[in-house]
């Protein structure tokens, strides 16, 4: 358990970090009173009985982890529009705190199961007291519907081991194809949306001094 300690502690430095730097960009335009493209942060490390269970899956020798398991760190970023994934993205891109090793468009090519989402993966330094330590992270971009969707697919993956009945196959579709029309319905009325909280969060701004 020690050396697991050992091995996770600088993935869940970089998580930490990340999540401040990440959220920070969320700050930044809400001081400068713009439209947000992100909506809100979250970050996790992989338990370790996911990390053992992947690696078994996909026959990566434990002592390659660090090169071969992109996702032991993980960040994710949530929209309300699909074309704030674009802005996201290509804000990372711009960002010099880390290198990207890696992108995956699953929204341009949905995966099977009807997933869509943005990942990239990263080289993120972090400084500890032996020196420089360069780890792997795996940002997932994507917009609140794709993030619902994907939550309840991955519970009923665990209770189901990827064996779905053949109903809740075809109800998982489904709610991928409606998922994907509400974010094409939501992206249609997005200046109306984006008008109706600028006044509010003005009001509220008002209400607060
Ligand atoms: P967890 O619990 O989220 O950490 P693979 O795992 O083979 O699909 P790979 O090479 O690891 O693919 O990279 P990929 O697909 O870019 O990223 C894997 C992660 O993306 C998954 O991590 C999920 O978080 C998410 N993901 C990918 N496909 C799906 C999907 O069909 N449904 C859902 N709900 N999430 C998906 P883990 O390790 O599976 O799990």
């Amino acid at each position: 358990m020690k050396h697991w300690d050992q091995f996770l502690a600088p993935y869940k430095q970089a998580v930490e970090e990340l999540k401040v730097k990440l959220k920070g960009m969320r700050k930044q335009f809400e001081q400068a009173s713009s439209h947000s493209p992100i909506e809100f942060v979250t970050g996790r490390v992989k338990p370790i009985a996911s990390i053992l269970d992947k690696a078994n899956q996909k026959g990566i020798p434990l002592d390659k982890l660090e090169t071969e398991m992109q996702d032991i760190a993980g960040l994710r970023m949530m929209c309300q529009f699909v074309d704030d994934i674009k802005r996201v993205v290509r804000l990372l891109r711009n960002r010099n705190d880390f290198e990207i090793v890696e992108e995956r468009d699953y929204i341009s090519h949905k995966k099977v199961s009807g997933y869509r989402s943005y990942h990239m993966v990263i080289c993120y330094p972090v400084q500890t007291i032996d020196g420089e330590k360069k780890i792997l992270v795996e940002i997932q971009i994507r917009t609140l519907a794709m993030n619902f969707w994907a939550t309840i697919e991955h519970s009923l993956n665990y209770k189901y081991k990827g064996q779905f009945p053949e109903d809740i196959q075809m109800r998982l579709q489904r709610a991928a194809e409606a998922a994907f029309r509400l974010d094409e319905e939501m992206s249609l009325i997005r200046g109306e949306i984006q008008e109706a909280q600028a006044f509010f969060t003005k009001k509220k701004e008002q209400q607060d001094k």
